[in-house]
């Protein structure tokens, strides 16, 4: 797959102009200290001053305030109730009992909200954490193990790798290969452990940061390796991807996919979802230093200038993707080789048991957003550490905010079942929709929420299965995520009906993503309210399911009857709103 439309004979390799200040600011943060130690003594705000405010983001926090309560504090004269958010570094989502229970219990402690949220990106989220509390949260997670390094910023974030129980051998393969690249590729700076665990600082002639820079990457990075036929982890999100070849079951190499990703502005033609390029494939031994090298030509080529234009799927449009794969191939001494075959058949779970080829067994959880906590009638967040203590396996987080209780012996699945079942963690009636639908935090702690999702989903849910029902689609389903504005958090650019945040109560609709994610849904209508949701969604499935060939999914029916065009380049073929 490729999204050059022509060669482009003479590339801008070096954008020019005025920094942009996130510029400054890394190259002001003496390898991203900033003066966060001072700003953590200052009692008077809640919250961070100057650059402090974006450094803290490489160290794994965002600044946030309850968006339901800022217009009365306001009212009041108050500061907006300043809080983190912390999100951990888990490689491949997988987490331990033992880290299960210490982070369970600094949710109940010390977050204002009491929840664990699972991400789309197979990790974990505190909500709500105050300024006193932000060292022992660091200190806490360091003594289990884990850190909150790089998990946002401009650097390469929590590197994903398929949740497959089922193939051990090659699975545990795979996750060491994410595991090493997140290790490989994460800043070197000694900031996190000198600001959070009062680690002295001692100072080097070395070059501090041989990969990254002293100003880092010009934009957020994204790396994945995947297991095919299943695509849980998106890889046309990603701006790096190694897609697992395997022989007999194990792993002989990658092909490497570059330029993924999903976010856009509403109004703005020049940023786009894009799919990523399929670079070729390597032997496994040429992992690092082909990673090394896509994210140091990004690095060096990427758009400094413009913050909305610089990511690795628009340094690939500027500069062409020949030109971009021939300088990682010069800077990793390795040429890509014929990209090896493989498909790409589905992205969602698989719920319930399943036998692993070792003999375990491993149960994998609906969890409606990723939200852990006690709910009425479901105690969620009690029901996962209960397990937690008996559980001898470990915990694996899903691309799609899901639990995996992997590894269980024969002896302990009915233990670990009836505990699921009694705290609402396993429900059999949870339709095939509802399991296919995701969408991301928005309202009341994303600052940048345009719209509601994540507390929207379950009452759209709700409709849309009445809607399939009416129109003999009961036990179908459509992957339908919901995003609260265009950055694309919850993947509503790779579903198959994908509504995007445009203001409160209005979503625009995209269709036409497929089961394996390999296509950009294309813009069918906008600014459409809930109610004219709920109506598209009523027309466009009568039709499908009156018209549709042979088990045809949803999105490949809207593209073949005509109601949105494809998209097979983006820059080209997606249409704007
Ligand atoms: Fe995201 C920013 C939540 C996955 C694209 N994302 C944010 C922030 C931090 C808002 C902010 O900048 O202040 C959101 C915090 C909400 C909150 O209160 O928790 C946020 N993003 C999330 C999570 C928690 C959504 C979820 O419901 O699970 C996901 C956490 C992932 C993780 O664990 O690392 C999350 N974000 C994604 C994805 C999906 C993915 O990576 O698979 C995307 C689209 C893919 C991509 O990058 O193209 C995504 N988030 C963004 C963007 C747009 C980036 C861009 O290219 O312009 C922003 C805004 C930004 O960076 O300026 C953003
Ligand atoms: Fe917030 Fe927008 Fe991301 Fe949703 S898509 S979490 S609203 S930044």
């Amino acid at each position: 797959m490729s999204n050059d439309i022509e060669k482009n004979e003479n590339p801008v390799l070096i954008v020019e102009g005025k920094l942009a200040d996130n510029e400054r600011l890394k190259a002001e943060s003496d390898f991203l200290r900033g003066t966060i130690v001072e700003d953590l003594q200052d009692r008077i705000t809640g919250g961070f001053t100057a650059d402090n405010f974006q450094l803290i983001r490489t160290h794994g926090m965002y600044q946030q305030d309850d968006r339901d309560i800022r217009a009365e504090r306001q009212k009041q004269k108050l500061e907006p109730l300043h809080n983190v958010m912390l999100r951990a570094r888990l490689p491949g989502g997988i987490i331990t009992p033992t880290q299960w229970l210490a982070i369970d219990k600094f949710a109940d402690d010390y977050t204002s909200y009491g929840s664990i949220r699972l991400t789309t990106r197979q990790t974990f989220q505190f909500h709500g954490v105050l300024k006193p509390n932000i060292k022992l949260m660091h200190q806490t997670l360091n003594s289990i193990g884990l850190d909150s390094i790089a998990t946002a910023g401009d650097v390469n974030r929590n590197v994903l790798c398929t949740s497959n129980p089922v193939e051990s051998e090659l699975h545990q393969e795979a996750y060491e290969w994410a595991v090493k690249l997140s290790e490989h590729l994460l800043p070197k700076t000694r900031a996190y452990a000198e600001i959070w665990l009062d680690e002295e600082r001692v100072e080097t002639t070395e070059v501090v940061e041989p990969i990254l820079g002293s100003t880092y990457l010009p934009r957020k990075f994204k790396t994945t390796v995947v297991i095919p036929p299943q695509n849980d982890i998106d890889v046309h999100a990603n701006d790096l991807s190694f897609v697992a070849i395997s022989d007999n079951g194990k792993l002989i190499g990658f092909n490497v996919l570059v330029g993924g990703g999903l976010a856009m502005t509403h109004g703005d033609s020049g940023t786009y979802p894009r799919t990523a390029d399929d670079f070729g494939f390597i032997a496994l031994e040429h992992t690092l230093a082909v990673a090394e090298a896509v994210v140091t030509t990004q690095r060096d080529w990427g758009n400094r200038v413009n913050r909305k234009n610089a990511k690795t799927k628009y340094t690939l449009d500027r500069v062409g993707a020949d030109t971009f794969k021939a300088e990682v191939e010069r800077r990793a001494g390795v040429e890509f080789s014929e990209s090896r075959p493989y498909e790409f058949t589905h992205r969602g779970d698989s719920f319930g048991w399943v036998a692993g080829i070792d003999g375990k067994h491993h149960l994998t959880l609906f969890i409606e957003n990723g939200r852990l906590l006690d709910f009425a009638g479901k105690s969620l967040k009690t029901g996962v550490a209960e397990i937690a203590k008996i559980h001898q396996g470990d915990f694996r987080l899903t691309a799609n905010q899901n639990l995996i209780v992997a590894g269980v012996a024969e002896a302990d699945k009915a233990a670990i079942e009836t505990l699921a079942r009694e705290h609402g963690l396993i429900n059999d009636s949870v339709s095939n929709q509802r399991k296919s639908s995701m969408a991301c935090v928005a309202f009341p702690t994303c600052p940048l929420a345009m719209a509601e999702a994540e507390r929207y989903l379950p009452t759209l849910v709700d409709d849309v299965e009445a809607i399939l029902v009416k129109n003999d689609l009961a036990g179908e389903s459509i992957i339908l995520r919901v995003t609260g504005c265009p950055n694309g958090c919850g993947r509503a650019m790779l579903a198959e009906i994908g509504l995007v945040g445009k203001g409160p109560g209005k979503y625009n609709m995209y269709l036409g993503s497929d089961l394996g994610g390999t296509r950009v849904p294309n813009l069918y209508k906008e600014n459409v309210d809930e109610a004219g949701v709920l109506t598209e969604i009523d027309a466009l499935s009568a039709r499908w399911s009156a018209e549709r060939n042979n088990n045809e999914a949803f999105g490949d029916f809207v593209i073949r009857a005509g109601i949105v065009d494809e998209v097979k380049i983006s820059v080209r073929d997606f249409h704007h709103a």
